[in-house]
């Protein structure tokens, strides 16, 4: 059953690809032998990190380049991670029929992964979503975030091209820097530039650029201007993500990069197992019988850590 869906999978196929998410997101049978099978046929695609303040023009971004690429003949994957409202539980509804509509394109599979909370798991998810959708013949995969907090930026990072999507707003700078997306970006994207003071944020941003020292790539990190609305400044945006992949790749940089990105993989799904296996019932039974005198401070909380690893 899991080998007639992989094929599909293999071949394009929207449906089975949707099949294969879900049962990665919800823990299903058959999700290790997807999961194995998919990341030795990955590691073909270009994945490019989208992320930015909300508000920002991601999503408009996203829906461009994916025209864009559909046009010269690409095939597309997307993941969004939607932000959940607490008071809503859902994704704008104006993202989700903007989404909709590209899914109709041919080669293009959207998927929106819902935060749900707790971001733990989703970093997770969303590089095994990405690693079936690269298994799956995709040339472009687009994964969209919101950039605010660091699970969010560990998302993006797991691209091979970080955009990092800022719009002229005072202190819109101000605030990535704050929260850590000057660190990550690639490539700047400064869209609604059809808004006042355009200029103005873009050699702010080119400042704050030159302060820093260079990464370890010494890539030129440049700001590129956007109207996604107007769909104007796409096909110079795809011009700089090809060359970043470019320039990554005859480097050895990107091999370096994607070693960086599975070591950490790695890490964390070690030391998830270890946790998961290690709180068994035995051991779960042991601290509670020892939590009275370690809160009478009879015992010590460093000994007993000790005594039960
Ligand atoms: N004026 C202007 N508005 C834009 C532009 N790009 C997006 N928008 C609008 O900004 C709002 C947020 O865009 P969206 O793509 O959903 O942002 P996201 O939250 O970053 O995904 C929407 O109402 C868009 O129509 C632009 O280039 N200029
Ligand atoms: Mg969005």
């Amino acid at each position: 059953m899991t080998e007639d869906l992989l094929k599909n999978i293999y071949s394009g196929d929207k449906r089975s690809i949707a099949k294969a998410i879900t049962i990665i997101e919800n823990d299903l049978p058959g999700k290790n032998e997807i999961l194995k099978s998919a990341f030795l046929k990955s590691g073909k695609a270009h994945r490019i990190g989208i992320t930015g303040p909300p508000g920002a023009g991601k999503s408009s971004l996203t829906n461009c380049l994916v025209k864009l690429l559909t046009d010269n003949g690409f095939k597309v994957g997307v993941i969004a991670v939607d932000p959940t409202s607490p008071f809503t539980g859902g994704a704008l509804l104006g993202d989700r029929i903007r989404m909709q509509e590209i899914g109709m394109l041919p080669g293009v599979f959207i998927r929106s992964m819902a935060t749900r909370g707790s971001l733990g798991g989703l970093s997770q998810n969303v590089s095994e979503a990405c690693d079936i959708l690269d298994a799956s013949g995709k040339d472009f995969i687009l994964i969209e975030t919101v950039g605010v907090g660091q699970s969010e930026l560990d998302i993006a990072q797991t691209a091979d091209t970080v955009l990092v999507v800022l719009v002229p707003e005072s202190g819109d700078a101000v605030q990535a820097m704050k929260a850590g997306l000057m660190e990550i970006a690639d490539i700047f994207v400064l869209n609604k530039a059809d808004r006042q003071g355009a200029d103005g944020i873009a050699a702010t941003i080119k400042n704050i650029i030159h302060l820093k020292p260079a990464n370890e790539f010494n890539w030129t990190i440049n700001v590129l201007k956007t109207i996604s609305i107007q769909n104007k400044g796409i096909e110079e945006l795809l011009k700089e993500i090809n060359s970043h992949f470019s320039y990554m790749k005859e480097n050895g940089f990107l091999q370096k990069r994607r070693k960086d990105n599975l070591r950490k993989k790695i890490f964390e799904l070690v030391n998830d197992r270890l946790r998961i296996s290690f709180w068994d019932d035995k051991h779960k039974a042991t601290l509670e019988q020892n939590l009275d005198s370690i809160t009478s401070r009879k015992k010590d909380i460093y000994s007993f850590v000790k005594e039960i690893l």
